[in-house]
């Protein structure tokens, strides 16, 4: 039977080598690379019976994201490129824990739940990112897509949002694009310069200077330079020669608010950071004062809602719009899109799957983390409506060209899953648009001093919270003590919440100035301890 072999191989070549229990977290499983074959086996394993269940073609990536070298992960792909749903995630968590001469009886039981048909045909597509350790790991889930009779298409290295794509393509033959990496250039290049046509700018420098991370995100930008002509200079650093996210990409420019080593940083450039594997991403600038200052996810946000904003109004489409964020949105984020834009905003927990699914509660949502994950979601009517009216030759100029701008803008962005690359071009888009500097765009409203920090514990899943992860519930005692340390700072805010990607409990704090942030954080680590 199907099963037996599946244990069989398993046992053979991919045996458990692993005490600990491990779950799968807010990114699928991540963690020492060496302590994950057995894992990634299993996961091919499952990524076939999702495959069987859905009908589709499912995906499974291999990426550790912007953690360090010696880590990796692996997380699975959902017919439209939507993460594994969170019902399946128990799943993934008993495979991944159970002893080899029990796999079998997993197998079965997850069968017979969700009431799969084994011998139906099934597909995976993946990737991978640069890592040393991905590829034989890559090989992992081969040999456990094939021990499961699965067909499995590989990719090889691809960013992460790339496979989300290619597997959406995948699904929906003929109407999300192309689905091979060079269908995925042409399709966001093309309306790239379909968008950059013809515009007049005086303020807006059309080159940009680009930390890539050292990670999969080096190759695939340069695969995309060569569509992009002269319209967008990009001036690479970090792509590759040095090591992967070590005091460089987006999480180390948005945790330590500093420009990433190989970087000149001065006053006039525009600079972006990518992560490891090309999902997020954060710009920066040196202010006429010497200032190193952040552009991050809330920003970008902000940025791309007041144009999808202006542009709905122009067009008078009648389509409702939402902001959806994190609690680590800084707070003056959330004032301004709450009070000067007026547009709905809500928040989720940590973990792009949460807020994606919120988004989808409006007819365009835009999501991002403040990390510079996010991109937005056009409904099936949103899609439907703007099409259409773009293609109304009856109506007036400025009507139709708002939205024969929103339609392309749709082109542009990765609707599977935030997106470093799409959502560098639809930033560059609007500056563009807008003859804007970083100043400019920098100028909508003033970030609160913030600060995170981490915090090693014993067991960091004693810590419990509510509210979006805004409070804590558990250990007694702990959110109370929070709340007396806030109310101490002007302008105070901060939570406790267990990483759901590292053995940490982030603590998290916005005050008026620098230094009580730095101190707020520290108070309420103290706490946490
Ligand atoms: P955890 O480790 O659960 O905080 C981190 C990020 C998330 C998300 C995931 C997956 C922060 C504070 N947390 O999750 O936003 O990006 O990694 O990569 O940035
Ligand atoms: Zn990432």
């Amino acid at each position: 039977d199907i099963f037996e072999k599946a244990a069989e191989v398993g046992i053979k070549k991919h045996p458990r080598n692993l005490k600990e229990e491990v779950t799968y977290g807010t990114a699928g499983f991540r963690m020492r690379a060496d302590s994950l074959d057995h894992i990634v086996y299993r996961m091919g394993l499952l990524s076939v019976m999702f495959s069987k269940f859905r009908s589709g073609v499912t995906g499974l990536m291999i990426t550790a994201s912007h953690n360090p070298e010696e880590d990796n992960g692996v997380k699975l792909i959902d017919l439209m490129g939507q993460m594994m749903p969170i019902a399946w995630e128990k799943y993934a968590t008993s495979l991944a824990n159970v002893s080899d001469d029990k796999l079998v009886d997993v197998l079965q039981e997850i069968a017979k739940l969700e009431c799969i048909d084994v011998t139906k045909p099934a597909t995976v597509s993946i990737g991978r990112d640069t890592r040393a350790s991905s590829l034989s790991l890559s090989e992992a889930a081969v040999d456990g897509i094939e021990a499961m009779k699965g067909k499995c298409n590989d990719f090889g290295l691809l960013t992460t949002p790339q496979l989300h794509y290619i597997v959406c393509c995948q699904n929906t033959v003929g109407q999300y694009g192309e689905p091979t990496e060079e269908g995925y250039y042409k399709k966001l290049s093309a309306a790239f310069l379909t968008l950059n046509k013809n515009r007049k700018v005086i303020n807006y420098v059309p080159e940009l200077y680009l930390d890539l991370a050292n990670g999969v995100g080096a190759p695939k930008l340069q695969q995309l330079c060569a569509y992009l002509g002269d319209v967008l200079k990009i001036n690479v650093c970090n792509n590759g020669s040095g090591k992967l996210n070590y005091q460089c990409g987006a999480d180390f420019v948005k945790v330590s608010q500093m420009q990433p080593v190989g970087l000149n940083l001065e006053p006039g450039m525009r600079c972006a950071s990518f992560d490891g594997d090309g999902d997020r991403l954060v710009y920066y600038y040196k202010t006429s004062e010497g200032k190193f200052a952040l552009l991050d996810g809330d920003k970008i946000a902000t940025l791309f809602a007041a144009y999808l904003n202006d542009l709905l109004k122009s067009s008078q489409l009648k389509l409702n719009m939402g902001l959806v964020q994190t609690a680590y949105a800084n707070g003056s984020s959330t004032n301004y899109i709450n009070d000067v834009m007026k547009i709905p905003v809500a928040c989720v927990p940590t973990g792009v799957k949460y807020l994606h699914h919120k988004a989808q509660d409006f007819d365009i949502g835009v999501y991002f983390e403040a990390n510079g994950h996010g991109t937005v979601l056009f409904s099936q009517t949103a899609q439907k409506l703007i099409r259409n009216q773009a293609s109304d030759n009856s109506l007036d100029e400025v009507t139709r060209d708002a939205a024969v701008r929103l339609a392309t803008i749709m082109d542009l962005i990765n609707q599977t899953v935030g997106d470093a690359i799409s959502d560098m071009l639809v930033v560059e888009t609007i500056l563009a648009s807008k003859d804007w500097t970083c100043e400019d765009w920098d100028s909508a409203y003033t970030d609160l001093p913030s600060r995170q920090i981490k915090i090693k514990v014993e067991n960091r899943l004693l810590v419990e919270t509510t509210d979006a992860e805004r409070r804590t519930t558990k250990p007694a005692g702990l959110q109370e003590a929070i709340d007396e340390v806030v109310a101490g700072y002007k302008h105070g805010r901060a939570f406790a919440r267990p990483s759901g990607t590292e053995d940490v409990v982030r603590v998290y704090a916005e005050a008026d100035t620098q230094a009580n942030a730095d101190k707020l954080a520290c108070e309420v680590g103290l706490r946490v301890y």
